[in-house]
């Protein structure tokens, strides 16, 4: 396909999809930066395992009936008089906050999986009575039923990511009541599915605010480097609204002294061609970002983007057009200080300040999407970084739900963070076992990611194989390798897999003509607990590991990188050990208190040498 007609078909594309997979209102893009009143704060909530607020007593759905009964929480009903018989009350009801789990702000709810119901009353003032009213959720993990006054709004499923509904026609001045059934029941068919290493924390986990645009608004826009030709910017803007045909955008970026006006056509899309002429490239070095506003019709947006390309040749990255060496971490979206799922700015500042006293330059944000803090973060502090769908170890490979729902997921992330140049890899996957149905799974889903953002290269944490005839060579044997830009994989020698010494027998024969990044190594230690570097779960043997590892690694010829697992130690209900873990895995390079390890310092040495 031409590559001018890539970006036409795009956007169309990504409407289809949103609008397909989900009844909730295709995403607004950069609310970040949208006036917004917060619905943050205290709500009010009900524990409901029998979801005795949702079903009768015949076990039909409540939202699915006319008239439902009282009974129906999501009513907010209150006796009529001293006889009637209402038997919930929200406004008595225990008191939550959000954005946050449920798990550590109610000890009765640290391992509870199932629904919660949440109750904020409010009142607003349209700021122009023609202007649209939209909530928007960070995101609710994992399926989110959504009532305001009583009516429902939508649903959505998944937990990572970002959804809006528009409620014009439904909010009022005085008295709103919003009202979320949040149920965070593992199932198998889901993304991710039952079996994952991190804790299902559940709730409203992300901010939630009211937006108002005017009638016609900018719903998304692409503004990025075209990856082809580094003078030029190229993308769209997209209308929504009464009147989004034949309308004039005008897209700004004053320091440039870029003045463009384009014209949309009837699906009130402008598609998008701007000259530069010099430009400061966003890198790691000098992350700059300009102001860019855009307007049409009475709306107004203004945005930070950094412009840069990324790219492969052969064995190398290239961020705009010279080669990259990605020092890196993983990260988990936990701040184990405050306890918990991390989602506010400071949460941010934390993880990423961390992880440049570490000395990286990269990030590989595990294993879903993260909040928008850390890419807007990321963004500002010359972070690159990999975002992950949660397609984690077994999902249902045949089941098409369950790919419809890996597809909605991926896009709503792309939707998202298609602006920010510290994005530069879309990872579609982790350790998933190799199978037909799942490389075609993946290969769909990376089509998909292709198709919506053509500026970005695409990965996945695969995994390792072991020579038949010689243990110590290892390579890597999977179909889906062939459609990677960036071959990563997990490798765990000298934890899951012998000892450490075992690395300096290990002989990498990869085969693949790509850059290689290990997306993952690794072991667990206790902060405090010292030994000798073979006592597990000392931090020397952690240390230990961490030498050998990286001798190890930096003789793969095509190495540009790696993200050792991971910059701090997570909550985890496989990790059993007591004294030890408690439910906590340990592979941090600080602890779960925030304090660095032993092996916090040999890769500090060796980035700091890099
Ligand atoms: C892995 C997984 C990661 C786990 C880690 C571990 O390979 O990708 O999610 O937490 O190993 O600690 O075992």
């Amino acid at each position: 396909m031409r590559k001018t007609h890539y970006f036409l078909f795009l956007f169309i594309f990504i409407n289809t999809l949103i609008s397909a997979q989900t009844s909730q209102e295709q995403l607004l893009i950069n609310t970040y930066n949208r006036p917004s009143q917060s619905l943050n704060g205290t709500w009010n909530y009900i524990v409901d395992p029998y979801e005795n607020g949702y079903y009768n007593y015949r076990r039909d759905a409540f939202d699915q009936q006319e008239n439902p009964d009282v009974s129906a929480y999501f009513l907010n009903s209150k006796p009529k008089d001293r006889s009637d018989r209402i038997e919930y009350d929200f406004d008595t009801s225990k008191e939550i906050q959000v954005p946050g789990d449920w798990n550590t702000q109610d000890d009765k709810l640290y391992y509870y999986e199932g629904t919660v119901w949440y109750k904020k009353s409010f009142d607003y003032t349209k700021t122009d009575i023609n202007n649209r009213v939209f909530i928007y959720f960070g995101a609710v993990n994992y399926i989110a039923e959504v009532y305001l006054n009583g009516k429902k709004i939508g649903m959505h499923e998944g937990g990572f990511t970002p959804f809006n509904f528009d409620v014009t026609n439904l909010i009022n001045e005085k008295d709103n009541f919003l009202i979320v059934k949040v149920d965070n029941k593992r199932k198998k068919e889901a993304v991710p599915t039952l079996n994952t290493d991190w804790w299902n924390y559940g709730g409203i986990t992300r901010d939630v605010k009211i937006i108002e645009t005017p009638n016609t608004y900018i719903q998304d826009y692409f503004i990025q480097l075209n990856p082809d030709n580094n003078k030029q910017i190229k993308g769209y803007v997209k209308l929504k609204g009464e009147d989004i045909a034949n309308k004039k955008v005008q897209i700004n970026i004053p320091e440039l002294k870029i003045k463009t006006q384009v014209t949309t056509n009837i699906e009130g899309i402008a598609p998008l061609e701007i000259k530069l002429k010099k430009v400061t490239y966003w890198s790691d070095t000098n992350p700059y970002l300009y102001n860019v506003t855009i307007k049409a019709s009475q709306d107004e947006l203004t945005d930070q983007i950094g412009f840069r390309t990324i790219k492969t040749s052969g064995q190398d990255i290239l961020l705009n057009g010279e080669n990259i060496y990605l020092k890196g971490i993983s990260i988990h979206e936990e701040n184990p200080i405050k306890g918990g799922r991390a989602n506010t700015l400071e949460d941010a500042k934390l993880l990423l300040t961390w992880a440049k006293e570490l000395g990286c330059n990269y990030v590989r944000l595990a294993h879903y999407p993260h909040n928008e803090h850390m890419l807007r973060l990321a963004d500002q502090m010359g972070i690159l970084v990999w975002e992950e769908n949660p397609v984690y170890w077994t999902i249902q490979w045949e089941n098409e739900a369950t790919y419809q729902n890996a597809k909605n997921q991926l896009t709503e992330v792309i939707s998202r963070d298609k602006n920010r140049a510290a994005t530069i890899i879309w990872s579609m996957a982790n350790e998933t076992p190799v199978s037909e149905a799942r490389t075609e799974f993946l290969i769909k889903l990376m089509k998909v990611a292709k198709e919506l953002d053509p500026t970005r290269l695409i990965s996945a944490a695969l995994e390792q194989n072991t020579n038949k005839n010689n243990s110590n060579v290892m390579h890597i044997e999977d179909p889906f390798a062939d459609y990677v830009d960036i071959l990563s994989f997990n490798q765990y020698i000298g934890w899951y897999v012998g000892l450490p010494e075992r690395s300096k027998e290990i002989i990498w024969n990869i085969k693949q003509d790509k850059p290689v990044l290990i997306s993952e190594f690794g072991a667990g230690a206790k902060q405090g607990l010292h030994g000798d570097k073979l006592d597990r779960w000392t931090e020397e043997y952690q240390e230990y590991l961490y030498v050998e590892t990286l001798n190890m690694i930096d003789k793969i010829p095509q190495l540009r990188g790696f993200s050792p697992w991971i910059l701090v130690d997570f909550k985890s209900p496989r990790r059993h050990l007591p004294v030890i873990q408690d439910e906590w895995n340990r592979k941090g390079l600080i602890s779960s208190e925030g304090k660095k390890k032993k092996a916090f310092f040999v890769l500090k040495d060796f980035y700091d040498k890099k």
